[in-house]
């Protein structure tokens, strides 16, 4: 979900989408069949990691600045070497906003800055023999007010396409959205309904119509071999009072539906963005999985040795369950700052305490999806506004060395400040950096299903201390980490098995700011 920006920038983006898009023909409207077909991918593939990737920022192919499908699709390999198996592109769809993505124009189209729908066919077929899914973000909850349907919709009140949108004459008050009266005048003098601003009028969502498009819009991606999507700002789909605008039921019982229709294709995964309760929309009745916002903040904190926090993340996952979508932080600032940034004050420290944090998520039950550039400690770019800090070109190379992100000397947006260093050529070669840790945990939880898998056991939080145990079937993992400065005594001194670091002799001493783990060994029968 975009940040809301200034609502003089709004008006006059919304008012120039008027001017000039009245003329466009329209999108493909038409209904899709399902066409189930068998996944390629392994099955449990679903239990990631995960990539978030801004595409715009990830790789240029042609020189123009802007990051592309067939750029995205040279970077494969390294997403393999990670350990990745899923990617989780953000909007790849025409948008209006010429950046994020998060205002479509079309739900059955490439953004054409990103490339054409062959060089996405491509990029899927790469990424599959991979072994890696591809899950899009899904916007349903509105279209960009360029979309020719809104703008058919505005001109004329008789429109068939009127009643896809929400209109109001005159404009209900009371209505107050996180501090914006979500009505906007449109060009014919009454109101239209709009969440997220005014460059982007809601759907009405208890129009078949609008539901069965969306449906079939997302079969045509299904039927393409797509893996899944990400389901964007799922709560806001039906709003009913000023009052009841957030989280209804009409919006839980919709959602199941499109999790179902998903599902019905074999192998595939669909997550949620539900942000008012997240916990409510991971159960397999609604959405099957959600992203566990407040926990990251929750994770950082005690990644910064926070007594409290720790407590609460020993907790989290004794009530919440595994489907949850785990995090450090995402391309919106509501999130948070990039991690390196969170970091940052603690000096000496900052690289040693990042590592807890991402071992923390990546060891702990949930779905892990990193954020792109995180795996290196990506800062966020300096003096800009809203999210845009969050959204930097991918730090491939120091200035000056080929194989950046792009060829062009001025990409769209400035590149990290802490590019010199944090970079991925520079950190390949290493061994003490932040992608060989990522590395290295990635391949410890596909080595050992208990990590992806196991229930949650014995969870403590102990000083500065945090340990837990992950079990399935005969094996039993005891994951510990010592988010203090000085070392700590492991309570349980036998049958230890250390499988991280591979270094370590078996010892029952946690260094400080560590992480290990072990394997219990069975206990012996009387
Ligand atoms: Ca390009
Ligand atoms: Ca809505």
């Amino acid at each position: 979900m975009p940040a809301p920006i200034s609502l003089s920038t709004l008006l006059l983006s919304a008012l120039l989408a008027f001017e000039f898009a009245a003329a466009q023909p329209l999108p493909d409207l038409s209904p899709v069949p399902p066409r189930p077909q068998a996944s390629r991918l392994k099955p449990g593939w679903q239990q990631g990691p995960f990539m978030e990737i801004f595409v715009r920022a990830y790789q240029d192919s042609d020189g123009d600045g802007i990051g592309d499908l067939r750029g995205l699709t040279q970077r494969l390999d390294y997403l393999q070497e990670l350990g990745v198996r899923g990617i989780w592109l953000m909007p790849i769809m025409p948008s209006a906003d010429h950046d994020h993505g998060y205002a479509s124009t079309d739900y059955r189209a490439i953004e054409p800055q990103y490339g054409s729908m062959a060089d996405f066919d491509e990029f899927l077929r790469q990424a599959h023999r991979r072994g890696i899914g591809v899950i899009i973000d899904y916007v349903i909850n509105h279209s960009a007010a360029a979309h020719p349907l809104f703008q058919a919709a505005a001109a004329d009140k008789q429109s068939p396409w009127r009643d896809w949108y929400v209109w109001a004459d005159p404009a209900p008050t009371g209505w107050d959205i996180w501090g914006k009266n979500p009505w906007y005048p449109s060009a014919q003098g009454e109101s239209y309904f709009a969440t997220f601003g005014p460059h982007m009028p809601d759907f009405n969502m208890r129009n078949p119509a609008v539901v069965a498009y969306h449906r079939s819009s997302m079969r045509f991606w299904l039927n393409k071999g797509l893996d899944g999507f990400r389901l964007d700002a799922v709560p806001h789909l039906v709003e009913n009072s000023a009052q009841d605008w957030n989280d209804q039921p009409e919006s839980r019982r919709l959602t199941r539906a499109f999790q179902r229709l998903i599902k019905a294709y074999p192998r595939r995964t669909v997550v949620c963005e539900a942000t008012a309760s997240p916990i409510a929309y991971a159960a397999p009745e609604v959405c099957g999985s959600a992203f566990a916002f407040g926990l990251q903040y929750e994770v950082v904190k005690a990644a910064r040795g926070d007594a409290k926090a720790i407590q609460a993340v020993a907790d989290y996952f004794k009530t919440a369950p595994a489907s949850m979508a785990t995090m450090l932080a995402n391309h919106d600032i509501f999130a948070g700052q990039r991690v390196w940034d969170q970091l940052q004050d603690t000096g000496e420290q900052a690289t040693a305490r990042y590592k807890l944090a991402a071992a923390t998520y990546l060891l702990q039950p949930g779905i892990p999806y990193l954020y792109y550039g995180e795996e290196i400690g990506m800062a966020g770019v300096t003096g800009l506004d809203g999210d845009e800090p969050l959204r930097a070109p991918m730090s491939w190379v120091p200035d000056g060395e080929p194989g950046g992100f792009s060829s062009s000397a001025t990409p769209f947006r400035p590149l990290a400040p802490n590019r010199a260093t944090h970079n991925v050529q520079s950190q390949r070669q290493d061994p003490e950096s932040l992608l060989n840790f990522y590395k290295a945990l990635l391949k410890l939880r596909s080595q050992h299903p208990a990590l992806q898998s196991g229930r949650y056991e014995q969870a403590v939080a102990e000083g500065q201390v945090l340990r837990f145990v992950r079990h399935l079937g005969k094996d039993r993992l005891l994951v510990a980490i010592n988010y203090g400065e000085s070392s700590a005594k492991l309570a349980q001194a036998q049958g230890l098995l250390p499988l991280f670091p591979q270094t370590a002799a078996t010892s029952t001493t946690l260094a400080p700011l560590s992480v290990s783990v072990f394997r219990l060994k069975p206990a012996k029968k009387p």
